[in-house]
């Protein structure tokens, strides 16, 4: 198998050398060989997104929405494909990569209603005749740059609402997850999308990620990647007059207190820490229990984990499946190396298996202080610091006191605590007596501080960001307006 890039209604090949997909799970695997873009070649894409994009703006919207309508039913049929190549490619279980995919279905599905809702507004002027109102219009060319640990939805939700919208895309799938990236450009143009209105470039974020995002007829960058990435990006494109949303780290803490159903909180940190084996930008990285509920919730935690399989995603019993490279292996496995040579024990898991993929134990440390890594870095791997507090003012202070402000999670039953927490928690998501991890199509998604960096995506507000305004004044009374008024 050879993937390619789609360029102007066309596969094609590049003029870059050639990568392969390996499975996670078994590295010797290659699943395909895949194109590197050279920069020629991504200055192709974007030519060709720029001679798509005036038809396309004039598309009417509702029609728009209708491709991604057609989209849907077309991803409805290959779901088991994509399914499949989720656990092949990606290293999710049957179960994540089902989910994944139902959230994907959903995001399609809301932003094809989105062509019926971009509504400007009519707003009451000063001036008698003198009719005032918004339109919303498309942009341009958008590069949409995506991550391996989501490599479904999120390109959905980027470029579904640019396509509505009126925009044109080049999509830069992850160098790990390759393969659905083109399965899902294949499927947008089997539901109609014309040519050069979605364009593919494979390869490497380097060479044509950055080639992609400085591009001066980019009118707008969405991406989702690593903190390292993002601000480098956002250095290259510090003064250029295009929009940029950008969604980046976490570092997610849950606090439990007194009053919480443990059994609930136990499953909910369990599946935050240890669902996508931890490669979450949403994922419980810290909890906070209350001293006096510490050993039971500690106790229900590790009973909770235990049950986790850890094994390649075609195993039926398969619960954590591998981390997506040797590199993020070890990242995790340093995390917990210098946390327990500061002082930190591992409570539960904390070691490699011996299979060929790269898998890790899920792994709770407990006497984690906050002046560890492990406690306000963030690992991207199944690793959960398990801390306690005694007065709620200092769990809130410990949640916000991370450069991060993704997500952030309380369990109780105390509804006045849980007003308390969600107007304190300096994050873009707050969830009570609900795991950290997860959103839905037609709610704003993202953080604050170095989590997140522009407006939302996904709900209307994700849409809106690949939309200009344009504020109309129209004269009716026949004389115009008269004089220097304001
Ligand atoms: C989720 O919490 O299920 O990169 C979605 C990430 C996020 C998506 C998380 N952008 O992990």
């Amino acid at each position: 198998m050879r993937l390619t890039n789609y360029i102007g209604g066309r596969w094609m090949e590049g003029g870059g050398s050639l990568d392969k997909d390996v499975s996670p799970s078994q590295p010797d695997q290659v699943l395909a060989d895949f194109l590197e873009s050279t920069p020629q070649d991504v200055d192709m894409a974007i030519s060709a997104a720029t001679a798509a994009f005036r038809a396309w703006a004039e598309t009417p919207a509702p029609r728009r929405g209708r491709i991604l309508h057609q989209f849907h039913r077309i991803l409805t049929e290959h779901s088991d494909q994509y399914v499949d190549l989720m656990m092949s490619e990606q290293g999710k279980t049957r179960a994540e990569a089902a989910g994944e995919f139902q959230k994907g279905l959903n995001l399609v599905e809301f932003f094809a209603g989105e062509g019926f809702r971009l509504n400007g507004e009519t707003v009451p002027s000063e001036i008698a005749h003198n009719f005032t109102y918004t339109v919303r219009e498309p942009l341009g060319p958008v590069a949409v740059i995506t991550p391996w640990n989501f490599p479904f939805a999120i390109p959905l939700w980027k470029m579904c609402p640019a396509l509505v919208a009126g925009n044109t895309v080049v999509f830069k799938p992850p160098s790990y997850t390759p393969w659905i990236g083109v399965r899902m450009v294949e499927d947008l143009v089997a539901a109609g999308a014309p040519p050069g209105v979605v364009n593919l470039v494979l390869g490497s974020g380097p060479v044509a990620g950055e080639t992609l995002a400085t591009d001066p007829r980019i009118r707008a960058l969405s991406f989702t990647g690593s903190n390292a990435v993002g601000q480098h990006l956002s250095q290259l494109l510090a003064g250029r007059p295009l929009k940029i949303t950008m969604e980046m780290g976490g570092k997610n803490a849950v606090v439990v207190a007194p009053s919480a159903d443990l059994d609930l909180a136990a499953a909910g940190v369990v599946q935050g820490a240890f669902g996508a084996a931890g490669q979450r930008c949403t994922a419980t990285s810290r909890v906070f229990v209350h001293r006096s509920i510490l050993a039971e919730f500690r106790a229900r935690c590790i009973e909770t984990a235990a049950k986790l399989v850890v094994a390649p995603p075609q195993n039926p019993e398969s619960a954590i499946g591998p981390l997506i490279s040797q590199g993020q292996l070890e990242r995790s496995l340093q995390y917990i190396d210098d946390a327990t040579q500061r002082g930190a024990r591992i409570v539960h898991g904390g070691r490699r298996l011996d299979l060929p993929g790269y898998f890790l134990q899920p792994t709770i440390l407990e006497n984690v202080t906050l002046d560890m890594p492990v406690a306000h870095e963030e690992v991207f791997g199944p690793v959960l610091a398990l801390m306690s507090y005694e007065s709620f003012e200092d769990a809130i202070s410990w949640v916000n006191a991370v450069p991060y402000g993704l997500s952030a999670a309380l369990y109780t039953r105390d509804l006045i605590e849980a007003q308390h927490f969600i107007h304190e928690a300096s994050v873009g998501m707050v969830h009570v007596n609900n795991p950290t991890i997860g959103g839905e199509a037609q709610l704003p998604f993202g953080g604050i501080k170095a989590s997140g960096l522009g407006p939302r995506e996904m709900g209307h507000e994700g849409t809106l960001f690949f939309t200009e305004t344009k504020t109309v004044f129209l004269d009716y009374s026949g004389s115009g307006r008269k004089g220097n008024l304001y």
